[in-house]
């Protein structure tokens, strides 16, 4: 069964990001647990911002799961990323993450590596750079394994990276790396921009898929634009998917609404 997730974000740099609930987790959870979420999606400054959350009195008080954390705040505030050709600057990068996976890991759950793939640079090649984006994800898959959770990788649109815009050519990414250590993140704005059919991409991807950004083809809630979230449902039981729904949206109008329209979709969707 699929559930139902809500992003929060509390990086001051990503206030105008597309996140549902921005500044307050608290508030957020709150919120959350009236509207019926299953979970929050949490994007946090660093692992010792995690640490430092009151998250497993807020989850036990409002009867919430932390769905995923996500890593991008290493690119928002340091510029950091995995494609980085400089070794210091990548292994900066690898080390912010690894530290978000453990301090997930301690709130059961597992870390999505997005913005922080980076992009390769035309004078050196596309070969090398992805090579060692891969390494690290062998390694931080293995890490994120060892607690028992899975690494969450994110193909984002043109616009954000030149490593994998389809899910497919994150399959091909993944491919040498155990799917029980790293899945797909399958974010519906990218996919809107970037695949032919959606609904036929994520067949496609089958198992491989393991988290789901859910939102509009404006990066708006589900219900403002022009998805059709049916054939996208019909497909995700298809492929048997029983991970979380996260909304990862503009708070268009506001975020109450944006939460609420969400998960009016979900309902109709996926109940
Ligand atoms: C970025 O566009 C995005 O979709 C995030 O989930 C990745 O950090
Ligand atoms: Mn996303």
């Amino acid at each position: 069964m699929v559930r139902s997730a809500v992003t929060i974000s509390l990086v001051e740099e990503a206030r105008g990001g597309p996140f549902v609930f921005h500044g307050s987790l608290e508030d957020a959870c709150r919120q959350a647990a009236e509207l019926g979420f299953d979970a929050i999606e949490l994007f946090a400054p660093s692992a010792a911002a995690i640490q430092d959350l009151p998250l497993r009195r807020l989850l036990a008080e409002y009867h919430l799961r932390l769905a995923a954390v996500g890593t991008g705040a290493g690119m928002v505030r340091h510029g950091l990323h995995l494609c980085d050709p400089d070794a210091d600057r990548r292994q900066a990068a690898e080390r912010f993450i690894a530290d978000i996976i453990e301090a997930a890991a301690v709130v059961d759950a597992p870390a999505i590596i997005g913005s922080m793939q980076g992009r390769w640079e035309a004078a050196e090649g596309r070969d090398a750079a992805v090579g060692r984006l891969r390494a690290a994800m062998e390694r931080l898959g293995a890490r994120a394994a060892g607690h028992g959770q899975k690494l969450i990788y994110e193909p984002l649109n043109r616009y954000e990276t030149n490593v994998a815009v389809t899910l497919e050519q994150g399959m091909q990414l993944l491919d040498p790396l155990p799917d029980e250590h790293v899945v797909l993140l399958a974010d519906l704005f990218h996919m809107n921009i970037e695949e032919a059919d959606p609904a036929q991409a994520l067949r496609r991807a089958g198992q491989r898929v393991g988290h789901v950004h859910f939102v509009d083809s404006n990066r708006q809630a589900a219900g403002r634009g022009h998805l059709n979230f049916h054939a996208i449902a019909d497909a995700l039981r298809d492929i048997g998917y029983g991970g979380y729904a996260s909304a990862e949206a503009f708070p268009v109008p506001d975020s109450r609404t944006a939460a609420a329209q969400t998960m009016e979709m979900f309902c109709g969707v996926f109940r």
